[in-house]
């Protein structure tokens, strides 16, 4: 039913209009000064999406949707894996401020699109920053790299492509893992099946369940590794556990998917991040592999990173370039250019270089630290149960083995926000709000089961 009134004549008559109007979400029609419904006001029943559901905010990002609408101001955001400092703010690399400037500086670049892979000098600095700058793999011209939307766009793209050219459409992914995985490979055309990862009564590897696992999954099936500080465990496997796991790999020709999305946050040193990816190249096999920036340089928004793949000639890894261009075009035909500008700028001078590896480990080390204090501080109060796990565990995150009751209730009762995983980020932390944390976390343990 759409509304009709007549024309107004008094000026409180017009006012009275302009508020029907602002209330019914109804315009005047200029023609016959008389007024209609917007297509889309009152009841829905008349538009094309009525029978739309509401979807769920996602369990990452959603936290920080929930976080922002608490007014209190003790208010603690542990959800989203985002660094912050002391201070609790954001934090822009010094490193790469300056490369920033030198970009805005040089007044010979311009605004054109990029080749559909991607600006070509980044994507020779990404590979070489993961595989090392003496990768065979590298000199031999096997390793075709494009440049993506960061992590989640090179996830995207190597399953697409695995979609359409690889023989095998099952990707095994661990158990738990990075909330968005199942859905990004899902959509892109492949079949999902898990394998044992971690094993929460000694909150460490279930290093048996994922050898039994892999060594029954298909020959040829697809097994996405986490390169370092697996998320959300924080429990990476040992040197000596990944050789074993590459062995196990090589011989049943399973093809390694790696997501880095944590290179140089793990140990602090970009190199020793990169050393299982390396022991999979230095074996002369073909594997995937997906780099973000936005941790490690703190280029979260810039969505930039790499998809690499690794061939066993030069002449397949131009054939399968010539595939991912297919695959990017109708997606989203180019990548951006600014984030692309300021890796390559950092990763190609000494300096800046140099000056980045001293602010990630910086970054790496205060989470270590907070790792530490928190530790402490639970034991401090006494807190039931054995938190040593807190300070053994790897990266951005500490898997607390809190459950999703005592979850809530720290929401509720503390309005700290954490996924309901009992996952904590901890570079959301400072030690201000190390106390505020011990407490909730022991309040939780103590009246929620
Ligand atoms: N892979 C893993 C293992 C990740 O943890 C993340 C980000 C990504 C890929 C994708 O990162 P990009 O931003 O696309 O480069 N995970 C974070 C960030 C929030 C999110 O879920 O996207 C997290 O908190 O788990």
């Amino acid at each position: 039913m759409s509304p009709e009134f007549t024309s107004p004549s008094s000026s409180s008559d017009r006012r009275i209009s302009v508020l029907a109007r602002h209330l019914v979400g109804v315009e005047m029609d200029p023609q016959n000064d008389s007024i209609s419904a917007f297509p889309t006001s009152g009841s829905d029943s008349n538009s094309a999406f009525s029978h739309v559901v509401r979807g769920p905010e996602d369990p990452i990002l959603g936290v920080t949707v929930a976080y922002n609408k608490d007014p209190s101001p003790v208010k603690l955001n542990l959800g989203v894996g985002a660094y912050r400092t002391e201070e609790g703010k954001p934090l822009v690399l010094n490193v790469v401020r300056k490369a920033e400037q030198l970009l805005v500086n040089d007044t010979s670049r311009v605004k054109e699109y990029l080749p559909i892979t991607g600006l070509a000098e980044f994507n020779k600095l990404s590979a070489k920053l993961m595989f090392g700058a003496n990768s065979p793999a590298i000199q031999e011209n096997r390793v075709t790299t494009v440049q993506c939307l960061s992590g989640t766009g090179s996830l995207r793209v190597g399953a697409e492509f695995l979609a359409k050219h690889y023989h095998q459409r099952t990707i095994y992914i661990p158990q738990p893992t990075w909330g968005n995985h199942p859905k990004i490979f899902t959509l892109a055309g492949l079949s999902v099946k898990t394998y044992r990862y971690y094993d929460p009564v000694t909150r460490g590897l279930n290093f048996q369940g994922l050898v039994e696992d892999l060594n029954s999954a298909p020959s040829g099936a697809i097994v996405l590794l986490h390169a370092c500080a697996h998320n959300p465990t924080g429990v990476d496997p040992t040197f000596q556990q990944w050789e074993q796991i590459r062995k196990l790999m090589r011989s049943k020709g399973l093809m390694p998917f790696f997501d880095s999305a944590y290179q140089g946050f793990a140990s602090g040193s970009l190199d020793a991040d990169a050393q299982p990816v390396r022991m999979f190249v230095a074996d002369g096999g073909e594997l995937l592999l997906a780099q973000s920036y936005a941790k490690n340089m703190g280029l979260y928004g810039e969505r930039i990173g790499a998809l690499s793949i690794v061939c066993k000639t030069a002449d397949v890894a131009g054939r399968v370039e010539s595939q991912l261009k297919l695959v990017i075009r109708p997606m989203y035909s180019n990548p951006p250019i600014h984030g692309a500008s300021i890796v390559a700028a950092i990763l190609k001078d000494r300096d800046l270089y140099n000056e980045w590896t001293i602010e990630l480990k910086a970054m790496a080390d205060r989470i270590i630290s907070m790792r530490q204090k928190l530790f402490e501080a639970l034991r401090a109060r006494g807190t039931p149960g054995d938190w040593s796990h807190i300070v053994k565990q790897i990266g951005m995150f500490t898997f607390t083995g809190l459950n999703s009751k005592q979850v809530a209730f720290m929401t509720k009762e503390y309005h700290i926000y954490m996924t309901s995983d009992g996952r904590i980020s901890m570079a959301g932390l400072s030690s201000k709000t190390v106390p505020h944390l011990a407490d909730a976390m022991h309040a939780a343990v103590k009246r929620v089961v």
